[in-house]
């Protein structure tokens, strides 16, 4: 029987790996699997981290390094990520070339990998990518990245030591570090020493972190001198390595568990968002959402929150249902405080709730002995809405409350509804955050109104009826609370 991929990548198999990586990079659904079955062999490889801007000698002191571990009898394989390359064959090229002299030693594995969508992408895939060398059994995995942004801090992040290359020059460079690798550098190295101002950049690297007062206790990042070329300072930099990783076994776990973290967060949020496009919206959904921020008609932050809504277990549809207006339906806390002047329950996702039901009786006080006596629920104090010809007094249950509804004129709606059907419940009341924005929309979508103006409802709130004609026999009540209601 052949033997799995899994097997083959566990006992080294250079082509094995590969094809692992390959399928990593493709995002295709046996990578997953693959981490899966190997996951439990990782965690052995000691991670370094290399990054630099382009051309600062990366890859030839990669290449020197790996010379070096492999007298040590060490074992190593070779990420080299370009972020800023769209093909990863590019970078094949130049470190392969660099690195050939490796290429006949089975204890060596070099790959590039460039830019595959969004750099947290790329992120993913190299740690990824790390985790099969690690399973494969290297000693050390170095990960070889251009730049020295922000973007590239992702990247070096997961290594276990993370180490800065510059090379003698316009200090531009020391400038553009404090952007974020600062906190990531546990070594600096100024390559291409044999050049003019060498001692310069030294010098400044040393004056931005004398600059720096947040940097931590204990290790200091040391800046070291190098010359890729000619193999100076790399037995140094080693040792530095090694001396930086006989330092940190104490914080190496907690290193690795901020990367777990990290990982475990980029991946959940992916897969949010494979659920959000497979299962919540529907075909061509999540452009017609971005049709309507480009129309200006709603901002990202309402959008997210009420597409959100939907994994919620609320219904989501961009254009022209219900649901549709952010001003209309309860937010979540994702928008900023500024961004609606709703009162309505912060947290609260779902696109619409139920305020109330509300049960025609023959008289509010009687049928309390029903609710408060027998149920023991509280209710609130009788109210008279003259809009309707109605006295009405809510009973509270903790979610949606009930309210009782009496008729104080022959002719009133409730009256009539006695009269036809008998007592028993009568309406759904909807909490809304703007009636007429709702209105409208529903008036759009051809849905008739019994009241196309809202009413004054109990507790000062705007009311208006949908027509049971177009709710499936159900009366439905639109409800604007009060606080929302003064708020427009
Ligand atoms: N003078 C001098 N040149 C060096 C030194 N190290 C590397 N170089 C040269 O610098 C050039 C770039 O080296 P690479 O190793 O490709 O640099 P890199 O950082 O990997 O480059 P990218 O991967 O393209 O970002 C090559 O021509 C090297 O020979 C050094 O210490 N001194
Ligand atoms: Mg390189």
């Amino acid at each position: 029987m052949a033997k799995s991929l899994s097997d083959r990548l566990l006992a080294r198999d250079p082509r094995a790996i590969a094809r692992a990586i390959s399928l990593i990079e493709d995002e295709a659904p046996e990578g997953a699997e693959l981490i899966g079955r190997i996951f439990r062999h990782t965690g052995q490889a000691y991670l370094v981290g290399i990054t630099g801007p382009p051309g600062a000698g990366k890859s030839t002191l990669v290449d020197r390094l790996i010379a070096e571990l492999r007298k040590a009898d060490q074992t190593v394989g070779v990420l080299a990520v370009d972020p800023t390359s769209p093909f990863s064959g590019g970078a094949i090229l130049g470190d392969r070339i660099r690195m050939q002299a490796h290429a006949e030693d089975s204890g060596v594995f070099i790959r590039s990998m460039a830019t595959r969508g969004h750099l947290g992408g790329l992120a993913r895939t190299t740690a990824e990518a790390a985790l099969v060398l690690d399973a494969s059994g290297f000693d050390v995995v170095i990960i070889e990245t251009v730049g020295v942004g922000q973007d590239e801090v992702d990247i070096v992040r997961m290594a276990d030591v993370s180490v800065v290359i510059l090379v003698p020059g316009t200090g531009d460079e020391v400038q553009a570090l404090k952007a974020g690798i600062m906190e990531i550098a546990d070594i600096f190295v100024v390559n291409k020493a044999d050049r003019e101002g060498a001692d310069r950049t030294a010098a400044s690297i040393e004056m931005m972190m004398a600059l720096d007062d947040g940097m931590s206790e204990g290790w200091r990042p040391p800046v070291l001198r190098t010359e890729a070329t000619s193999g100076r300072g790399i037995d140094e930099l080693l040792a530095t390595i090694h001396r930086f990783r006989a330092q940190s076994t104490d914080t190496l776990g907690a290193r690795r568990r901020a990367r777990s973290e990290w990982r475990l967060r980029e991946i959940l949020g992916r897969q949010f968002m494979h659920h959000m496009e497979s299962q919540v919206l529907g075909p061509g959904e999540f452009d017609r959402w971005l049709d309507r921020i480009s129309a200006r008609e709603i901002d990202p932050y309402a959008a997210a929150t009420e597409m959100t809504a939907g994994v919620l277990g609320g219904r989501v549809s961009p254009c022209g249902k219900l649901g549709a207006d952010s001003s209309s339906f309860p937010q979540g806390d994702t928008r900023p405080p500024d961004a609606d002047s709703s009162s309505l329950p912060q947290g609260d996702t779902r696109p619409l709730s139920i305020d109330h039901v509300g049960i025609a009786v023959a008289d509010v006080e009687a049928s309390l002995k029903f609710f408060t006596g027998v149920l023991g629920l509280a209710s609130d104090e009788p109210q008279d809405i003259a809009s309707q010809s109605t006295r009405v007094r809510f009973v509270d249950t903790g979610d949606a409350k009930l309210e009782l509804v009496e008729s104080l004129a022959p002719g009133s709606p409730i009256d009539k509804f006695l009269e036809k059907r008998g007592p028993g419940a009568h309406h759904v009341a909807l909490r809304v955050a703007d009636v007429r924005a709702t209105i409208d929309r529903l008036v759009a979508a051809g849905i008739r109104m019994i009241d196309l103006e809202p009413r004054r409802g109990a507790h000062g709130s705007l009311i208006a009826f949908v027509h049971p004609a177009d709710t499936h026999g159900l009366l439905v009540e639109l409800k604007q609370p009060a606080s929302a209601a003064e708020a427009h």
